[in-house]
């Protein structure tokens, strides 16, 4: 009975879509007149198809009809790819890619004025840098939720973090400190968004310079940045920022406090062994001088502390960063250690703030860790030694409340509303369910293969949902259709709110390795539709000074620059013919006047290596030196009319 409304369901979606297919160009008035017959019977098309009666009900729980949205939206981090990548939950339909650390020539991102201000912003030691290994995305939180109104990234490679307003999805500002040379403990805010964190991860000299590896116990250091979060102005604040020095271990993920811990952050780290490699030198390679301490050490930071000391300007100021030394972090009681099992990866704070949770990849537990107890031992002053560098360790046995055999592989942990918590296992390729209170693996799921990060709906919130989990797999393997030695990343969505779990869908991610992700209700979202007034730049989030208004479009020449003052609406650009000299400097300034929902254009002047998205109501500057004699046409990149063809012009170069 169940499966045969299935089968009606199926049946119809079949018949709309035929529907559809019939209808492309005409208006939405005929398309009630189409008749919406089955193509055949639900059974009949599972036959032809292969598919399972498990099969139809993952594709009733992921198939959104045309014109219906998701409930979710998730921003992918876009591993070495550099951007990030919007997908709709349940459908996994991707709704756009955002430019971030690499130019992305659809949105125009980093071939005008404009962004290439922002991606300048991210230049380290007078070097430009054309990508970013983004790792972790954290959404912006008021009072520890989600509020959709920013989302921070960070790359790993250059030691950097973005800030993408959720306004207009458009990264508006990158930063980046010589401080540190790597980043990994990033991007993590606190429960309001005033700071975010930021952690080296493979210790350098602080402020960079040279030192010989040798002398790693004495001059490497690790160092951890507070961001301070201007949400005003949306910008992160290099002036009212910190950051803290740590001991030369490698550290890895972060989180921060939240409810109970809010004011704490938590960094865990590996090679506490402070093993540097040296192979064809005759040391242990890297991974296993790494590998050989039975404990390696999470870093408990007391923020709300820390804060007051840097005020205080208990600081030295290292490649313009004030740093709190360790002397001071040791004096002051800011900083401090305790064991956690093998080379841990990630720490991840309880919904209610009161536990976290670390996975360690060379250990099959996760192991859950009491605040309350760790500052009963901070308090107490339970110390079991100090590190090389005066860090005080707490006793591991005192400050957790107890460990769960999770399997081969533990990294990452996500919540639901319901006290269970979801572990990601890699070297099984499991997502195993456990229960918080009991310590006990409830369900595991398999996955394929060998999962990195999962992210559950608001999973790392004080809220989670408990609806949507997805496992970022790092291995496709035979899951697609082949495409070269290259494979897509593959995202597997798997519903939680079902019991038992169940896996309804994979997508393949060709986009880059995604580490992490954030899940968020589609409804705390409001971005705008178009660029109110026309002429606005989306740098400064402002009317450009050099916005153009219709009729006011002009040439200026002054000397031998030439300002264009250009405007785009369908399906013309005003002027259609710029004339000027080789070695001219032109300054185009175009401002696209239209305000309908959608009508982008997009700007090129072929050979001159330009290019524009003009969505309704934005202004862009590009500014390029014209070295080249010729004739060059212009026109508009995007299908935007039924005289798109036509939206075209020329840039005349004349020889000098
Ligand atoms: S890391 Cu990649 S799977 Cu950078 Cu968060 Cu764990
Ligand atoms: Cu404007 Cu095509």
């Amino acid at each position: 009975m169940r499966f045969n409304r299935i089968g009606a369901l199926g049946a119809s979606s079949i018949g709309v879509l035929l529907s559809a297919m019939v209808i492309v160009g005409c208006g939405p008035q005929q398309a009630a007149q189409v008749s919406q017959a089955p193509a055949s019977s639900t059974a009949d098309l599972m036959k032809q198809r292969g598919l399972s009666e498990a099969d139809v009900s993952a594709a009733l729980q992921t198939y959104t009809p045309t014109g219906k949205k998701d409930e979710y939206i998730t921003f992918a981090s876009g591993g070495h790819g550099g951007n990030m990548i919007v997908i709709g939950v349940p459908s996994m339909r991707i709704l756009k890619y955002v430019g971030v650390f690499t130019p992305e020539p659809w949105q125009g991102y980093g071939y005008g004025d404009q962004s290439q201000q922002v991606l300048d912003m991210g230049s380290r030691f007078g070097k430009d840098m054309t990508w970013g290994d983004m790792h972790h995305p954290a959404l912006s939180e008021t009072k520890g939720d989600y509020d959709g109104k920013y989302i921070f990234v960070n790359d790993k490679a250059n030691a950097r973090i973005a800030v993408v307003d959720l306004h207009d999805f458009v990264t508006k500002q990158i930063v980046t400190s010589e401080l540190i040379q790597s980043d990994h403990g990033a991007t993590f805010v606190t429960p309001n968004t005033e700071y975010v964190v930021e952690s080296s991860q493979y210790p350098a000299p602080l402020g960079g310079g040279y030192a010989p590896i040798e002398q790693f116990q004495d001059k490497y250091r690790g160092a951890v940045i507070f961001w301070k979060f201007d949400r005003e102005k949306g910008k992160l604040d290099k002036s009212e920022s910190f950051a803290m020095e740590l001991p030369p271990y490698m550290q890895d993920l972060a989180d921060a406090g939240k409810l109970d811990s809010e004011g704490w952050v938590f960094i865990n780290s590996f090679n506490t062994e402070m093993a540097w490699g040296g192979t064809i030198e005759g040391n242990p390679p890297m991974e296993s001088g790494a590998s050989q301490n039975d404990m390696d050490y999470l870093h408990i930071i007391n923020l709300k502390k820390a804060i007051e000391v840097a005020k205080a300007g208990k600081t030295t100021t290292i490649a313009g960063m004030p740093v709190i030394m360790l002397e001071t972090a040791n004096a002051e009681g800011l900083l401090h250690l305790v064991g956690e099992p093998k080379s841990p990866h990630g720490v991840d704070v309880t919904p209610d703030g009161k536990e976290l949770v670390v996975s360690g990849k060379l250990d099959t537990h996760a192991t859950v860790y009491s605040f309350e107890k760790l500052k009963g031992a901070i308090e107490a002053k339970n110390y079991d030694g100090k590190d090389r560098y005066g860090v005080p360790i707490l006793p591991f046995n005192d400050v957790i409340r107890g460990q769960v055999e999770i399997g081969l592989g533990p990294l990452h942990t996500q919540y639901d509303d319901k006290g269970n918590a979801y572990t990601s296992v890699f070297i099984e390729s499991t997502v195993a369910k456990w229960s918080l209170k009991d310590l006990k693996v409830l369900e595991k799921v398999k996955v394929h293969y060998n999962v990195g990060h999962i992210v559950a709906a608001e999973g790392d919130t004080v809220s989670p949902d408990g609806k949507y989990l997805i496992a970022m797999n790092k291995w496709a393997l035979d899951r697609f259709n082949k495409v070269g030695p290259l494979l897509p990343q593959n995202f597997q969505l798997i519903n939680i709110g079902s019991e038992p779990m169940q896996l309804i869908y994979d997508m393949p991610l060709p986009l880059g390795e995604p580490h992490y992700a954030q899940m968020i209700k589609a409804d705390k979202m409001s971005p705008v539709d178009v660029y109110k007034p026309a002429g606005y730049d989306v740098v400064t989030d402002a009317a450009s000074p050099n916005a153009v208004k219709a009729q006011e479009e002009r040439i200026e020449r002054k000397g031998k620059t030439v300002d264009v003052y250009m405007t785009s609406v369908r399906s013309h650009f005003t002027p259609d013919i710029i004339r000027v000299k080789k070695d001219d400097t032109v300054n185009l300034h175009i401002t696209n006047v239209e305000q309908a929902h959608d009508a982008t254009h997009g700007f090129t002047i072929g050979s001159y290596d330009v290019h524009s998205s003009l969505e309704p109501g934005k202004h862009v500057d590009i500014t390029f030196v014209a070295d080249k004699e010729g004739t060059f046409p212009f026109y508009c990149t995007e299908f935007c009319s039924a005289l798109h063809l036509e939206m075209a012009g020329y840039f005349l170069v004349e020889p000098n």
